[in-house]
């Protein structure tokens, strides 16, 4: 059969190796395409975050789609009933911020899940002529399909952890660095590479797998990444868009400043 990207991904998480997320928040299409380009395994849209409207989400998924490559929608806090709304466009699944219990969890797999798992009401506009299927093959695969993946970002989710793992329908948690940064030190700090938040990772990738589900977590960086993929994490982003374009941006100005004379002023 043919590769379906919105089918693939989350098998291919599953099965492994650690795949890589471009995180793209800016509203123009081609920074999607340009990152996926570049050999990111997916991406993720950041609506909570981000400067994406409801058109940028929907180009932002044609345009992974057209690189070969599925995406997943981070939606705002507690927008659970937006999710089913993205999957219908093509996502691959629900990256949902701040599931700091249990029923937050149930509510988001009820969204992204359809019958007897969850209430998601059918609608899958681009998602079915994207998938190829007919409707009843479309609507037995997609459950397994489509991701819905809780945000561990505050002390009350690290406490609540094993048991949104538990809820039937999640499929796995990402870490959320520097919102739980700031929770675990109680508002004193943003850091990302803390060393509580990093008990914390080793915590949730444990415990995810012990569950059989999947863990994620953002990086701050590439180095970051590669440490987090060789302590077991199934997905990892890699800075956003802005962050990686600023980082380039002054990378480069650096080099180019350091061909000037002393006193910054170019010799006419
Ligand atoms: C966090 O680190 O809190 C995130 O949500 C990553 O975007
Ligand atoms: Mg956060």
């Amino acid at each position: 059969m043919a590769h379906v990207p919105l089918l693939a991904l989350a098998a291919r998480l599953r099965a492994g190796p650690t795949a890589f997320a471009a995180w793209c928040g800016t509203k123009d299409p081609a920074i999607v395409d340009g990152l996926l380009r570049e050999g990111f395994d997916c991406a993720v849209l950041d609506w909570q975050h981000g400067h994406l409207d409801q058109a940028a989400i929907s180009a932002g998924i044609l345009a992974a789609e057209a690189n070969g490559k599925a995406a997943l929608v981070r939606i705002g806090v507690g927008a659970f009933a937006e999710a089913a709304r993205y999957l219908d466009w093509g996502a691959a699944g629900i990256i949902a911020p701040m599931v700091n219990s249990v029923e937050d969890a149930r509510l988001l797999a009820e969204f992204v899940k359809y019958p007897p798992l969850g209430r998601r009401s059918w609608g899958p506009v681009r998602a079915l002529p994207m998938s190829g299927q007919l409707p009843l093959d479309h609507l037995r695969g997609a459950n397994a399909a489509t991701l819905a993946i809780a945000m561990i970002e505050t002390r009350e989710a690290l406490d609540a952890l094993d048991a949104i793992l538990a809820v039937e329908g999640i499929d796995g948690v990402f870490v959320g660095p520097s919102d739980l940064s700031i929770t675990l030190t109680r508002g004193a700090l943003v850091d990302p590479v803390h060393a509580e938040v990093d008990a914390a990772l080793t915590r949730v990738v444990a415990a995810s797998r012990a569950a059989g589900k999947l863990a994620c977590a953002f990086c701050m960086d590439g180095a970051r990444a590669a440490e987090l993929a060789a302590r077991g994490f199934h997905l990892l982003s890699i800075g956003t868009d802005q962050i990686l374009l600023r980082a380039a941006g002054r990378s480069e100005l650096a080099r180019a400043r350091t061909g000037l004379p002393a006193g910054g002023k170019a010799a006419s």
